[in-house]
């Protein structure tokens, strides 16, 4: 495991290390994984985190003062809670002065202890189990909907809207899909449904034939699988060869673009449904910040977003924002202002954190796969 420094405006950098006019660097990382079975994703957060400070950068940052140059560190923690906390030390030991990540339940929350301990306020762009917040640390925040949210809405969706009766839920061991999985059994049930199959699988597996031969032979209306899009696509495509018709539905780790193209490029409208932990309201005025994002992250990057780099753009700048508001990026300083965020305008919406660092009134994104792409339907609160 090595540190990766991406440069970002290389002149103020180059400036800020050598020039007469040196200007202080205020170091904050992303962490992700940006390797192994969910590197798109990884990637596609750590970008959001590359546009943010390029921009910042580009903009010009004035700290209590002094114009500073603000130093992206980036980190690859594989989706793996020991490498994640591996990671977590050495950005501690490095002084890092914020950290914006972990993309995984399973990472985020063993890093936050050791965030906490050193003082290092962390903001999760993707991380949704519940637990991450409600370990009573007070440098940990989350700009997304929890697996409560999620997972409850698409109970509910599963019953009432696609008039799923008999329901099968999978998940994938993962402290995000386990928890995703149980909200959404708890609320399926609480709307009628019945759950008729319970079955495991795990975030590195490729072959579900076991498991879908005795899902089958229940005759769901709905499966619902807890984990990452790197599993669902071949998922989705073993159900279709044993012609399983059951509608496919997940939180927001299959909800990516990419997606359809995991699942083999082949999937009938309406059979895919999922939910983003967040959204903006068509029409509203962050529609328009959104979009607007979304293009220059193309244009930046060639590519576009998969889920959460929207979302790890605005933890960038808010965390920036309290540094600017407080006039220190010193964590003991700007800790407190971060916490007591109210309405940061960014491209996902209005940002406000409650007293344990979860965004208030956070919004889901339902979506389903459409003409061969992934498709908003509605956006809920
Ligand atoms: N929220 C989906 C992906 C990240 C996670 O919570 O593990």
């Amino acid at each position: 495991m090595k540190f990766s420094f991406k440069v970002v405006g290389t002149v103020a950098l180059i400036s800020a290390a050598y020039g007469a006019n040196a200007q202080e660097v205020v170091t904050i990382a992303h962490v992700g994984p940006t390797s192994g079975a969910i590197a798109h994703l990884g990637k596609d957060n750590e970008n959001g985190a590359i546009l943010a400070v390029e921009e910042l950068n580009k903009k010009g940052v004035t700290i209590g003062g002094k114009k500073v140059t603000i130093k992206l560190m980036t980190e690859d923690d594989a989706a793996d809670p020991k490498q994640g906390t591996a990671v977590a030390q050495k950005l501690a030991d490095a002084k890092v002065l914020g950290v914006v990540g972990h993309l995984n339940s399973g990472t985020s929350i063993p890093a936050s202890k050791i965030y906490s301990d050193a003082g290092i306020p962390q903001i999760s762009p993707s991380a949704t189990n519940p637990k991450y917040t409600r370990q009573g640390f007070k440098t940990t925040f989350r700009v997304v909907a929890d697996d409560v949210a999620l997972g409850g809405t698409l109970g509910r969706y599963a019953v009432k809207d696609l008039k799923g009766k008999n329901i099968a839920v999978i998940d994938d061991r993962t402290a995000y899909g386990q928890g995703v999985a149980e909200e959404f059994a708890k609320a399926a049930k609480a709307a009628g449904g019945d759950i008729v199959a319970r079955e495991y699988t795990t975030d590195k597996a490729t072959d579900f034939n076991a498991i879908l031969t005795t899902i089958k032979g229940k005759k769901p209306d709905v499966v619902f699988f807890g984990g990452m899009d790197a599993v669902a696509g071949p998922m989705l495509r073993q159900m279709k060869s044993l012609g399983i018709t059951a509608k496919f539905m997940g939180g927001d780790g299959i909800c990516s673009a990419d997606l359809p193209k995991l699942a083999g490029g082949e999937v009938a409208d309406g059979v895919v449904y999922c939910a983003e932990a967040g959204g903006v309201e068509p029409g509203s005025k962050f529609a328009k910040a959104k979009a607007d994002f979304d293009k220059r992250f193309k244009a930046r990057f060639g590519i576009d977003v998969q889920v959460y780099a929207p979302y790890v753009y605005d933890s960038v700048n808010l965390m920036v924002a309290a540094m600017v508001k407080a006039g220190s990026s010193d964590p003991a300083k700007y800790l407190p202002v971060l916490a007591k965020t109210e309405n940061f305008e960014g491209v996902t919406g209005a940002i406000s954190f409650d007293e344990k660092g979860d965004i208030k009134n956070g919004a889901l994104t339902l979506k389903t796969i459409k003409g061969g792409k992934m498709e908003n339907l509605s956006v809920i609160r």
